[in-house]
């Protein structure tokens, strides 16, 4: 069905059939716009920023772009076309008819997902509220504001949902999910890695890479779910996802490479005088990913949840491409092995059910395409004749949930004292000095086609236009 922009919320999910749920959500429209015009990129509210802005919903040319004033942006409610005949993919009622309606039994452990699904969306609007004034080019800025409002719209997509399924209580959680806010004392949102600060674009870059990563993996496995119209939602959301982790992979290989070139310059690897240069000298980078992979890994939740069993078991949430990778999709009686800490300093094998397991097996899958950035700028480190290498640090290591949390290991895992954990936190993290550093190359750079030293161009622009393209013109 396509999308009916006419309508005060385009959509195309009817919403003009069913007056009740479009009042409701009508009502909510503004407070999401004032929340918007204070938490979002308020200062840039009368730039025209070249958007994309999604059209249709099918695989062929889905989205159109054009200058927009990002508070006209048209936020709306997208689900990819029903699946005829789609059947429930996983767990006990495997194979039975997928459902329209929230099961009674299930409402609550739905209406915690998608509120947390949900929270994530705002959350990292608020984490990048600033960093428009410090964006290494109008390329960059454009595709931060892209990233912006779309994770807008997924907020948008959750609040149907919880109008359309969850009555009186879906409601109160659509303005809840506006009330908290990224590093709030008092309502922060919900999971960890979104009350961490975003003030500098290398951490906006490692976010979308590490972050947005996590969320394509939360998203495939919703996507599996039995409730069809969170299926749906979640595989439309998919395809904005792409993007936002292409901003991430091709931002750290810009980095990457113009590192290289001063390196070159240089002809050599010294980091006092590659700092000199203005660059991101590479052991500060890898601090950098150290922190936001280990700190997006505690997204999956425990190892060993009981709350990923039953939502297995239910059909509430699958795995991602559940169909295509695995054979057992019911997975009553399988095992999967962990090693976990045991209390005195060593290790333990734990056999436990694969049930449990499942958010082991998703922060596997997700380890596992981390891996595919890496070894991009890898080749361009070795291609450019150096040995350093970037590496993603061990699982285990600065874990605040599940098995692991609060163990100190060092970078492979291994398990070491709390003093030596202390001490070496600075070979490890970025420490305030790396943080004042990168801080100190964020200068603005607005002029069409100029970029910030420390970041190479793309190699492309947006939509087939040049580099030199004012993607957005500030007024
Ligand atoms: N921080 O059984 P457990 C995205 C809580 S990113 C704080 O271990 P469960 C995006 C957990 O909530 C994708 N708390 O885990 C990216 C639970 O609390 P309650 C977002 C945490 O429930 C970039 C308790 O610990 N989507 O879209 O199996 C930009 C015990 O839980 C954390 C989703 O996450 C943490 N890191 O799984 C924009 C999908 N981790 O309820 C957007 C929806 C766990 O006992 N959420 N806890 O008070 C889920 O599927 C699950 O809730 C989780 C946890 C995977 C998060
Ligand atoms: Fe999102
Ligand atoms: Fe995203």
């Amino acid at each position: 069905m396509s999308i009916d922009y006419s309508q005060k919320i385009p959509n195309n999910v009817n919403l003009s059939n069913d007056r009740t749920l479009q009042r409701a959500l009508e009502h909510w429209q503004p407070h999401f716009l004032d929340w918007w015009r204070e938490m979002g990129p308020n200062d840039f509210a009368s730039a025209d920023v070249y958007l994309r802005t999604a059209t249709g919903v099918d695989a062929q040319g889905w989205a159109s772009y054009g200058a927009v004033k990002m508070p006209d942006y048209r936020w709306g409610i997208f689900l990819a076309d029903a699946i005829p005949d789609r059947r429930i993919g996983f767990g006990d009622s495997f194979g039975e008819p997928v459902w329209q309606q929230v099961p009674g039994e299930y409402r609550s452990q739905f209406r915690r997902l998608i509120v947390t699904q949900g929270d994530t969306e705002p959350a990292s609007v608020e984490q990048q509220h600033l960093l428009g004034h410090t964006c290494p080019s109008l390329y960059d800025l454009r595709n931060l504001f892209q990233v912006n409002v779309e994770e807008g719209r997924h907020l948008w997509a959750m609040v149907y949902l919880l109008h359309a399924h969850f009555g009186r209580d879906g409601r109160e959680e659509a303005e809840e999910l506006l009330a908290r806010h990224s590093g709030d004392a008092d309502k922060p949102r919900i999971l960890g890695t979104f009350n961490e600060p975003i003030s500098d674009w290398l951490s906006f870059y490692c976010f979308t890479y590490f972050t947005d990563r996590d969320g394509k993996f939360q998203l495939k496995s919703l996507a599996e779910s039995s409730f069809d119209p969170l299926a749906r939602t979640c595989r439309f959301m998919l395809t904005e996802e792409a993007h936002h982790m292409f901003v991430g992979e091709t931002g750290i290989g810009r980095v990457v490479k113009r590192t290289l070139e001063v390196m070159k310059e240089l002809g050599s690897d010294d980091v006092q005088a590659v700092r000199a240069q203005g660059v991101v000298d590479l052991p500060l980078l890898q601090r950098y990913l150290n922190f936001w992979f280990s700190s997006s890994l505690d997204l999956f939740g425990s190892e060993v949840s009981s709350n990923a069993a039953s939502s297995f078991a239910s059909g509430i949430k699958g795995r991602p491409d559940e169909t295509t990778q695995y054979q057992d999709h019911v997975c009553a009686d399988a095992t999967y092995e962990l090693q976990v800490p045991d209390g005195k300093g060593g290790l333990q094998t734990e056999n436990v059910s694969l049930r449990n397991a499942m958010n082991e097996v998703l922060r596997e899958a997700y380890v596992r395409d981390c891996e595919i950035g890496l070894k991009r700028w890898n080749m361009q480190i070795q291609k450019a004749g150096h040995a350093f290498r970037l590496k993603l640090p061990s699982t285990r290591f600065r874990r605040g949930i599940g098995a692991w949390a609060n163990v100190p290991t060092d970078l492979e895992g291994r398990i070491v004292s709390r003093e030596e954990y202390e001490r070496r936190l600075a070979e490890w993290l970025p420490t305030p000095a790396d943080r004042a550093y990168v801080q100190s190359l964020m200068q603005r750079v607005t002029a069409p086609g100029k970029m910030a030293g420390w970041v190479a161009p793309p190699d492309r622009g947006i939509n087939n236009l040049g580099l030199d393209y004012e993607y957005v013109r500030l007024s």
